[in-house]
């Protein structure tokens, strides 16, 4: 299922000409005025240039299991074992079961999808992931007619995660999407980074990306996958609902209540990078503003 998606950013667009080109005065461009002019293709080609390092991804992370600091996962994250692992698929499907990471896996054909990576904290990254399509692995189970949205649990092994035995959120961390932004072609279970296989504080051995959507919404490290028929409690929704709702859409025009979010730091981009602009479902707006037609993005934030 090798979709080429317009807004997919793929090695082919990181071409001697376009890394050429100075970052700084792209963006200048764009703030000057070419932002009616078709700034979510020029901000793509502009952004897709740099991916970022292996060292920024798997270095600067949250992941609260092991730490409430950008760099406890990565300290703490090693003592989790990923290999078994098993994913209990449940709920509104025709055949549950656990199923063992491994079969997953050959079950599954990877490519590399190459993402911009936005938390609701304004910082963001391009990354370069490796995964399947998360409809592929919802229609092997069998997604029955009644199921309306998806569940997903993060493990919770307070002998392995540190971070756990404090109460910064109720554990296990747990996420959730409508069904259709679940089975969005664009939704993936990132399994790799870089070709490698995803590191633990990445989520390893599978975690949800959803490119559109603010980063908590990627839940790491699942260990079950519910079909329900109603919208499921998701972990920063239940720790605040008044700044974390349930659909948690990139948007730049709806701030968070502390902070900006018309823009976003590029981690890596340097002391002295301009913030860049924040775009419309994180550059994905064509592919998935479809989903919500109708809908007040303001009050179903
Ligand atoms: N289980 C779990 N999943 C999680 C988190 C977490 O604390 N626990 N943090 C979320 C947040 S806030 C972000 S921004 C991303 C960070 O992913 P990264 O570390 O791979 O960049 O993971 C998300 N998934
Ligand atoms: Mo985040």
């Amino acid at each position: 299922m090798a979709h080429r998606w317009k807004n997919n950013l793929t090695w082919d667009d990181v071409t001697p000409e376009a890394a050429f080109l100075n970052r700084r005065q792209i963006i200048a461009g764009m703030a000057a005025g070419g932002i009616a002019a078709g700034l979510g293709q020029s901000a793509s080609a502009a952004e897709g240039l740099e991916p970022n390092t292996w060292e920024e991804i798997t270095t600067y992370n949250n992941f609260y299991e092991f730490g409430t600091g950008k760099g406890d996962p990565a300290k703490y994250a090693g003592s989790l074992t990923t290999d078994p692992w098993s994913v209990e698929i449940d709920g509104l499907v025709d055949k549950p079961g656990s199923y063992a990471m491994s079969d997953i896996m050959s079950a599954m054909t990877t490519e590399e999808r190459i993402y911009r990576f936005r938390c609701v904290e304004a910082w963001s990254m391009v990354i370069p992931w490796n995964g399947f399509e998360l409809a592929d692995l919802l229609n092997m189970a069998g997604v029955q007619s009644g199921a309306k949205y998806v569940a997903f649990e993060t493990a919770v092994r307070p002998d392995e995660m540190p971070g756990v035995a404090r109460n910064v959120l109720d554990w296990p961390y747990v996420e959730g999407l409508r069904l259709d932004e679940a089975m969005h072609p664009l939704t993936i279970m990132a399994t790799g980074i870089y070709g490698k296989p995803i590191p633990n504080q990445n989520g390893a051995p599978m975690r949800l990306v959803v490119p559109w959507k603010y980063g908590f919404k990627s839940i790491k490290s699942i260990v079950r996958i519910t079909l329900t028929e109603d919208e499921p409690p998701t972990s920063w929704n239940k720790a605040n609902g008044k700044e974390y709702g349930f659909y948690s859409n990139v948007n730049p025009t709806v701030d968070h209540p502390r902070w900006s979010q018309a823009s976003e730091r590029r981690v890596g981009g340097g002391l002295f990078s301009p913030r860049i602009p924040t775009l419309m479902f994180n550059g994905y707006e064509e592919e998935v503003a479809s989903l919500y037609e109708g809908m007040d993005l303001s009050k179903f934030y």
